[in-house]
């Protein structure tokens, strides 16, 4: 019984985003990415992607480290495997320090790939609902287009909109243009762009009718994140930290957020998501699914992750059109009423075509 993979491809991609992404960091035009596909005996294919950037702004792995990574060294330990469970994929590749992106693209494929070999939606394998998953976008366009963007947003009907926050932004207007959408959800996020000095400074957004300030300081500043966490109303959620088991029980213990965001892609892929989401949920530690400017392939694992319970905020769950002019599953994840259903189909549910 079990699973015998006997093939495992990766294909580098590249597209245009249909607008620029601005944040403090970066300027994002075009993305690269990794999609790997994994079959069995019977001819089934898994999919999965990698989500490390081109250059290493974002995070220390990239796309080219990624394939070097999957090519020269992830690869080769698949050939012939037998697994029982695709919760044995993560532990056999341990023996590889670090580079949790590369691991995560070839395991979310063995996890699609089982889903698809069981004849079951992968949402359904890994203990979710079919309830339909809540919309969310991030609004991070240049300061002309701010205002008609998050218009446009909440027009399409998104539940939650993501402004990206620095210490550039006007927390005045922030609170002005927050307060013409008193039912929508804003959630703030810095991505590590204030530091030790700039608490008062964080703290001018407490007013701005934010649900979360997401990531305010650097990833490893937990004592930091703790203090914020004390003295704003708004709770603090952890992104860029939460890179890990041991970030997850370091959140816990010290406080230093009330709400976490789950990346696959950081995580490692599944196994080490559904550890780290047991763990907070035992916690009650509120968290939702965040995204990296990504093609649908890591959408569908992402919809099938935030169809679990307790899992109720919503995530960076935008459209197929939102970034791109094509993307490269079909159908095309679309928005309904605010709303994304699960496909019902096995696996990822999504045809892919590269
Ligand atoms: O902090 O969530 C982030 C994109 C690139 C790197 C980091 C982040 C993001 C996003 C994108 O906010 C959200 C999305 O893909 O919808
Ligand atoms: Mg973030």
């Amino acid at each position: 019984m079990g699973l015998t993979i006997r093939n495992i491809q990766v294909t580098r991609i590249r597209r245009p985003l249909k607008q620029p992404f601005q944040t403090h960091l970066q300027h994002v035009r075009e993305r690269e990415s990794l999609i790997v596909s994994a079959d069995n005996r019977e001819g089934q294919t898994g999919y999965g992607e990698c989500v490390a950037f081109s250059t290493p702004w974002y995070t220390a792995e990239t796309v080219t480290s990624c394939l070097f990574v999957l090519q020269e060294v992830l690869i080769p330990l698949f050939e012939g495997k037998n697994f029982g469970h695709p919760a044995e994929v993560y532990p056999a590749l341990s023996q590889v320090k670090g580079n949790r992106m590369a691991k995560a693209a070839i395991e979310t494929a063995i996890w699609d790939l089982f889903a698809k070999a069981a004849g079951q939606p992968l949402w359904q394998m890994v203990g979710g609902t079919d309830k339909p998953v809540s919309a969310g976008v991030v609004v991070a366009a240049e300061a002309g287009k701010f205002e008609e963007e998050v218009r446009q947003a909440a027009a399409t009907g998104y539940r939650r909109v993501k402004v990206k926050i620095s210490r550039q932004s006007d927390p005045i207007s922030l609170k002005a243009l927050i307060s013409h959408y008193p039912n929508q959800l804003f959630f703030g996020d810095a991505n590590g762009a204030f530091s030790a000095g700039d608490l008062k400074e964080l703290a001018a957004f407490d007013d701005c009718g934010f649900t979360l300030i997401e990531q305010p300081f650097g990833v490893a500043e937990w004592a930091l994140h703790a203090e914020a966490n004390r003295q704003l109303k708004t709770p603090i959620c952890l992104d860029e930290s939460i890179a890990s088991f041991e970030d997850a029980k370091r959140m816990i213990e010290t406080e230093a957020g009330s709400i976490a965001v789950l990346k696959m892609g950081r995580l490692g892929g599944w196994q080490e998501t559904l550890r780290v989401y047991e763990l907070f949920r035992s916690h009650d530690i509120r968290m939702w699914v965040g995204g990296m400017i990504e093609f649908g392939v890591s959408k569908a694992h992402n919809l099938a992750l935030a169809s679990l319970p307790g899992i109720d905020l919503p995530g960076d769950f935008s459209a197929s059109r939102h970034f791109w002019e094509r993307d490269i599953i079909s159908p095309d994840i679309r928005i309904t009423n605010g709303e994304i259903r699960l496909s019902p189909q096995p696996g990822i549910g999504y045809d892919v075509s590269i």
